[in-house]
C-alpha cells in the first residue's frame, strides 16, 4: 500500500522525511517514481498534472498539500468515488494573519508611498488616520478568514466579514449570503479576499463590486488569481474607483514578464507567499487521514464536493 506525493517542481524530500518520522513503516513515493500504480491508495497533491489520478485504480482519497482544493475539484481525472481533504494548521493561520496585517499596515500608514518616494530621494509626509478609522471587510470567514478578522479587530480596525452562513466573532460584524453582500461592501474600504475558488466565487472581484466599496478603497487578494477580473482591476485603478491593489495570487503563476500588473505603482505584488504549509506541522494529519482512508473512516478536514470547499 503506498502514499504518493504529487507536486511538480517542488522539492518534496522534507515531506517524505516528516511522514517517515511519524511512521517508519509507511511506503511513501514521490511522483513520477511510482513502482506499482495498483498499490497507490492515497495521494497528496499540489497542482498535479490533470490526467493522472484516474491511473491509480485503488485510489481511496486525496489530500491537498495546502488549504485550497480548487486544483483537485477541477481535475476531471479525479474519480467521483475518491474522498478529498485539505490541511488545517496553526502556522498557516499565523502566517496569513501576519501577511494581511502587514499589507494593511503598509496601506494605512502610507509606507508604500514612502518607499516609492525613497527611490526618488523625496522627503514628504502624508496624513494618515488611525486604525479605528479604517473599515476592513474579509470575504470568506473560514479557517483563515475568521482568525484574520478577529486579529484585525483586536488591533483596532473596524472589521466585518462575509460568508455563506452567519458567524459570531469577537468585534467582527458578520454578513451572510448574496442578500447582504451590498451592505458588506458599502461598509468596506479595504476588501480582503479569502474565499475558496468555486463556480460561485470565480470572477467575484469585479468592477460592480469595486464600485460599491467605501472610498478610498483597496483590494487585497490572497485567495486565487481567478477570483479577480484583471481588466476590471486596471479600469478601476485608472478611473480612481480603487486606490490600489495588493495581490499574492494570479491566474497564471509565476506572473508572466509581460503582464501589465508589473509596471504599476498602485499594484503590490508578492509571489504567492502569504501562507505556506509546513511539512512537520501537518505530517501527522496526513498520516491520520491516510490511515482513516485505508480503514474506510471519514476523513478529517473533508471537502464537501457539492459546496466545492
Ligand atoms: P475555508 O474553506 O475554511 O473557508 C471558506 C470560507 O468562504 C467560508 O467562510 C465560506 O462560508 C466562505 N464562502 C465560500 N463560498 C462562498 C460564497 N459563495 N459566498 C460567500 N462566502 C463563501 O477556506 P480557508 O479559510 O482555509 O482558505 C480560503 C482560501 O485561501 C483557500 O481556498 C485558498 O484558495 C486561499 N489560500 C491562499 C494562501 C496563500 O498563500 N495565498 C494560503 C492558504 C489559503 P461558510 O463559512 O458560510 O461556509
Ligand atoms: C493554499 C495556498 O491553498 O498556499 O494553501 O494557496
Amino acid at each position: 500500500m503506498s502514499l504518493v506525493f504529487i507536486a511538480p517542481n517542488r522539492d518534496l524530500s522534507a515531506w517524505k522525511r516528516a511522514l517517515e518520522q511519524i511512521d517508519p513503516n509507511l511506503e511513501i513515493e514521490i511522483w513520477p517514481d511510482i513502482e506499482n500504480k495498483n498499490r497507490v491508495h492515497f495521494c497528496v497533491c499540489w497542482n498535479q498534472p490533470k490526467h493522472l489520478l484516474d491511473s491509480f485504480p485503488n485510489l481511496k482519497a486525496v489530500s491537498s498539500l495546502g488549504a485550497g482544493v480548487d486544483h483537485l475539484l477541477t481535475d476531471d481525472s479525479l474519480p467521483d468515488s475518491v474522498d478529498i481533504c485539505r490541511v488545517v494548521s496553526p502556522s498557516l493561520v499565523q502566517q496569513m494573519k501576519e501577511y494581511i496585517l502587514g499589507a494593511i499596515l503598509n496601506i494605512q500608514r502610507n509606507f508604500i508611498r514612502c518607499f516609492q518616494q525613497k527611490n526618488k530621494k523625496i522627503w514628504q509626509t502624508h496624513d494618515h488616520s488611525s486604525a479605528s478609522h479604517w473599515n476592513v471587510g474579509i470575504m470568506g470567514l473560514g479557517e483563515l478568514g475568521r482568525p484574520v478578522a478577529e486579529q484585525l479587530a483586536q488591533v483596532g480596525y473596524q472589521v466585518s466579514g462575509w460568508s455563506r452562513s452567519k458567524k459570531a466573532l469577537t468585534n467582527v460584524r458578520s454578513y451572510a449570503g448574496s442578500d447582504e453582500l451590498d451592505s458588506f461592501l458599502n461598509n468596506t474600504q479595504i476588501l480582503v479576499c479569502l474565499l475558496p475558488l468555486t463556480t460561485e466565487t470565480e470572477g467575484i472581484l469585479a468592477l460592480d463590486i469595486f464600485k460599491k466599496l467605501k472610498h478610498p478603497a483597496w483590494v487585497i487578494n490572497v485567495a486565487r488569481g481567478e477570483h479577480l477580473v484583471n481588466e476590471d482591476l486596471i479600469y478601476a485603478l485608472d478611473s480612481s474607483i480603487l486606490q490600489g491593489a495588493w495581490l499574492d495570487v494570479f491566474s497564471k503563476e509565476p506572473l508572466p514578464n509581460q503582464h501589465p500588473f508589473w509596471n504599476r505603482d498602485n499594484i503590490m505584488i508578492t509571489p504567492h507567499i502569504a501562507s505556506v504549509t509546513e511539512p512537520d506541522e501537518v505530517a501527522q494529519q496526513i498520516v491520520d487521514n491516510y490511515k482513516r482512508a485505508l480503514s474506510g473512516m471519514p476523513l478529517n478536514y473533508a471537502v464537501d464536493r457539492e459546496k466545492e470547499y
